[in-house]
Parts: structure tokens; sequence; C-alpha cells
């Protein structure tokens, strides 16, 4: 009797299971093709289903193709990016403003799928520019994250980012740098620094004027000693996938 109760529950269930998947999109593409067409804050599961993750998504209705999940933004210094290495494994700070995803969900997202990299910037006079990269991975933290990308398109911004290619991340609390220093202590962020850097993305946010290095610099655009207003790393699933 108990056993013939629960084989019937049990098969109630299955049909449940079966017919209703619960929506789980992996990346700001899945929700836009679900029909959510703006941008803002969205819950994405690289991960899984039991592990959502806040992020921005870049929904711009007037881009062709696929949608762009933000993975790094800096936009006004509200938020402390000299962080150890837990924190950029983790990710930190806030979808709605400053925020660094984690190295772990970067990793997961771009072994799902093949994507591109955009990386978008302005100055303090509201020039824009962009460097586009047509593949763009992360490896696993056995490997130390490694940078990965390929397929530079110039949107003015220049490519000082092909000195960071192939390099292990590093924080100050973790040198994995090709330099005898510790390039995260000496130029204050979290990166993919090599001997040291021509790109500082995670550097301090400090209005235009920035000390050798240590702002967020992008070298081929406003050197080492200019610390931009805004800049953003976001990736798009490619659109052979
Ligand atoms: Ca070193």
């Amino acid at each position: 009797m108990t056993n013939n109760g629960f084989l019937a529950v049990f098969l109630l269930l299955i049909p449940v299971a079966t017919c209703t998947p619960a929506f789980i999109p992996v990346d700001c593409n899945d929700i836009y093709e679900k029909g959510y067409g703006n941008s803002g804050v969205y819950n994405i599961y690289p991960a899984g289903p039991v592990s959502p993750v806040q992020v921005y998504c870049d929904m711009d209705g007037k881009s062709e193709g696929t949608k762009w999940t933000v993975i790094q933004r800096r936009m006004d210094g509200t938020v402390n990016f000299y962080r150890g290495w837990e924190q950029y494994k983790a990710g930190f700070g806030q979808a709605s403003g400053e925020y660094w995803l984690g190295l772990n969900i970067i990793h997961i997202l771009t072994m799902r799928k093949n994507y591109e990299l955009r990386v978008e910037m302005e100055d303090f006079a509201g020039a824009k520019v962009f460097a586009h990269y047509t593949s763009f991975s992360v490896g696993p933290e056995e490997e130390g994250y490694k940078l990965s990308f390929s397929g530079f398109a110039d949107g003015g911004a220049g490519n000082s980012l092909s000195e960071h290619n192939g390099q292990m991340f590093s924080t100050f609390d973790k040198d994995q740098d090709s330099h005898s220093s510790n390039c995260a202590k000496t130029y204050l962020g979290g990166w993919w620094y090599g001997e040291c850097h021509s790109v500082n993305p995670n550097g301090m946010y400090l209005w235009g004027s920035s000390a050798y290095g240590i702002g967020i610099n992008w070298v081929s655009w406003k050197g080492y000693e200019y610390s931009l207003k805004a800049i953003s790393m976001k990736i798009r699933p490619s659109k052979h996938d």
C-alpha cells in the first residue's frame, strides 16, 4: 500500500518535471530571445538553475545580431576595484552600476558557447571608442584563468589589449604575471598582467589625470597618464553558434 502510494506520486511528478521546464537563461542573449528587449539588470544561470547571477544586459535595439552580457563596468568610481584573488574569482560590485562579474562565471560562460568581446570606453570630453574581438575565452582556474582572444576590429581604441593575450590573471595577493615585480601591486588593479600592462581597466578611478599606469588606462587611445571616464567589457555569442 505504501509502496503503491509512492509510485503513484512518482508517476504524477514525471509529467510536471518534463512538460514545464523552467526558463534558465545562460546569458543576456537567451533573455532577449525569450522576448525581453530592454537593457537592464537580469538574472542569468551559467552554472545551472540553483546559481543565479545578476548582470547588466545591453539589449541595444540598434545593433544587429546577438545581445551583450556585461562582464566588467566602470562608470563613476563608486566601487573599489583594488581587491584580492577570491573577490576577482567570485565577482563584486552591483549589476546596476560598477562591477566585475567574476573569473569563475566568465570561464563557465565562455566554455559553454563561443563569444565575441567588445570593450567600449569614454573619456571626460565625451569621446567614445571601442575595440572588438571576434573570439574571446577565459580558461579554468587550474590554468590561471588564462585570457585568449582573436579577430581584432578597431573602433578607434586601438589594439592595446593584444599584449595581454595568453596571460594568466593576477591580483596583489596572487602574482601570476610575467614580470619580476608584482604588477597588480604596482598598478593597483586586478588583471591579466604580463610585463606589466598596456591596458588597465580595473585600475584606480581617477577622473582623468593618472599617475603613470595606475588609472583606467587604454594606452593605444590615451596613453599611460589618462584615466578614462567609463569602460565596459561585454560579450555576446558568435552568430555561427
Ligand atoms: Ca611577477
